[in-house]
């Protein structure tokens, strides 16, 4: 007979949230948890994307735990190794990395709801767990671009998320698809050693300048011993970020400073005519993702590499075939196109009350929870970076810390009302998210753009609309007036099992 390993809490994915829950709930007296992940270390998206040149383009102050300051960020913006070496050194020293298994795909997540609880299928056999938190992320699956004869590209085809490192790029012809974050952070880094480079543009994105610099010793140092000094640059960083949701959710008129910004880093930085107008942006600013880079443009100025902006109509075995008719002979393929975000695969595995998929719920009205956290028929489920929560201008971190407070509380709800399954009532979840959407149709990300944020509706169900202190307020504590409830020993009794 199949053992089968029973657990309080199951946590899927060992990224910046998966690890912030297990940290928080082991603090608040939880310790029976495991997280199950697919990788071979800690990290989710700091660990994946390791492309040359992979930075955090919100200021590292900001982007780290509010609970693990870190004094020694070497600058403004840490490079991803940065990043990498933080999240491996906060798991340990929080004593969570023994609770970590790792290599463990989560392939099937179903309710049981005679029993109340959750019956996970892994690589590596069965789970049955009272909570399952999901910290899967939300750019974690590879988007690949559906072009005609790709398949058949002789050479290295490689997305910016799972670089590879094998492949020297010295002397070859190289292939950029994409012009978003990733993209932006590659070409510069790349184009010094490859022998050419064509970058395809199929919209051209707002560029600011990056106000980046390095911190020096003293700076470091008083970082650590001023009492409160990280902590006030930190609010600094958020509060100079916030400003922006006034022009992305309100006024757009609010957004003109940084477009007149925005136009004169291209004058700036491209003195080429043709160049300047095809780098252009063409959509409202803050539509899609506002980008930072100061080496951009330069790189495209660069006598090695092209912007191509003929569309592309197919890959051959050593080239990409463009609308013009041009034939671009290229050795490497890197695709920078983006992630699975309103159509993560993930969604197919996870099954509720009902029997449903969360595809399948989602796939009518599109992906909506409660606070973007919970989601009827799903009891003692808990999304983190689920629907209405991702950022476009501030630390996602800040995000999920605030899910991560409406978890714990209800964990401890849960546990002083002897409450055996929570499932957030569908009027409550129905009301919240048309009142989302009212909002979300007065932002700058309905304006016409294509971006991640956006599902095949047009609707932006991955964004959050508002201030994020607001989305801090709704999360601090638990309103379980808006749940149906089971009490412990409503449900039948659970098969035991080995303990995780
Ligand atoms: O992906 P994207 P990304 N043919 O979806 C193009 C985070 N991030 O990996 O604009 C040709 O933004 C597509 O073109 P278009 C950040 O949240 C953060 O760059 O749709 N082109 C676009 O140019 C970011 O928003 C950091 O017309 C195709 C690009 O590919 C998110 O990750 C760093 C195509 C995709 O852009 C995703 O960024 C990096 C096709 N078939 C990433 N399909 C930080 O610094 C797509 N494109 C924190």
């Amino acid at each position: 007979m199949e053992q089968i390993n029973t657990v309080d809490v199951l946590i899927v994915g060992a990224g910046f949230s998966g690890l912030g829950a297990a940290i928080r709930l082991a603090q608040e007296g939880f310790e029976d948890l495991v997280v199950l992940e697919r990788g071979s270390d800690v990290g989710g998206t700091w660990r994946d994307n390791s492309y040359p040149g992979a930075a955090c383009d919100v200021p590292s102050h900001l982007y780290s735990y509010s609970f693990a300051p870190n004094p020694d960020w070497s600058r403004a913006f840490s490079p991803q190794g940065e990043i990498y070496d933080y999240i491996r050194r906060v798991t340990r020293e929080a004593g969570v990395r023994e609770k970590i298994r790792f290599g463990v795909e989560v392939t099937a997540v179903d309710f049981d709801e005679p029993r109340g609880r959750w019956t996970v299928q892994t690589s590596e056999g069965t789970y049955d767990a009272r909570v399952v938190v999901l910290g899967v992320g939300a750019l974690c699956e590879p988007r690949n671009p559906d072009i005609d004869g790709i398949e058949d590209f002789a050479g290295p085809v490689f997305h910016t998320a799972r670089w590879d490192h094998s492949v020297m790029l010295a002397d070859k012809r190289v292939a950029v698809i994409g012009t978003g974050a990733s993209a932006i952070q590659v070409v510069p880094s790349i184009a010094p050693t490859v022998a050419h480079l064509d970058v395809y543009q199929r919209t051209a994105p707002w560029v600011l300048p990056r106000i980046d610099r390095t911190y020096p010793d003293l700076e470091r140092k008083a970082y650590r011993r001023i009492p409160g000094l990280q902590r006030a640059v930190r609010a600094l960083q958020y509060a100079s970020r916030e400003f922006q949701v006034v022009g992305l959710t309100r006024s757009r008129a609010a957004l003109a400073p940084i477009k007149a910004l925005g136009r004169a880093h291209l004058a700036m930085q491209v003195r080429d005519r043709k160049l300047r107008e095809a780098l252009t942006p063409r959509f409202e600013i803050g539509c899609k993702r506002i980008l930072l880079s100061n080496t951009w443009y330069p790189a495209l100025s660069r006598e090695n590499v092209d912007l191509v902006t003929s569309p592309i109509t197919r890959v051959t075995s050593d080239g990409i075939v463009t609308a013009d008719g041009v034939e671009h002979p290229t050795d490497v393929l890197v695709v920078a196109t983006g992630f699975h975000v309103t159509d993560s695969p993930f969604f197919e595995r996870v099954r509720g009350t009902d029997g449903r998929t969360l595809a399948d719920k989602w796939a009518g009205d599109g992906m909506e929870a409660y606070k973007g956290t919970t989601v009827s028929g799903y009891p003692n489920l808990f999304v983190l970076v689920g629907p209405a929560t991702g950022l476009g201008h501030s630390s996602m971190i800040y995000m999920i810390e605030s899910q991560l407070n409406y978890l714990a509380d209800a964990m401890q709800t849960m546990r002083a009302r002897n409450l055996q399954t929570v499932d957030v009532r569908e009027v409550v979840q129905e009301a919240y998210n048309d009142e989302l959407r009212a909002n979300t149709g007065d932002t700058v990300w309905t304006t016409g753009c294509k971006s991640w944020y956006l599902d095949d509706k047009g609707n932006a169900p991955a964004v959050w609309p508002d201030f994020t202190f607001v989305f801090r307020r709704e999360t601090r504590e638990f309103d379980l007036s808006a749940y149906r409830r089971t009490p412990v020993g409503a449900t039948e009794p659970s098969s035991s099992g080995a303990r995780a």
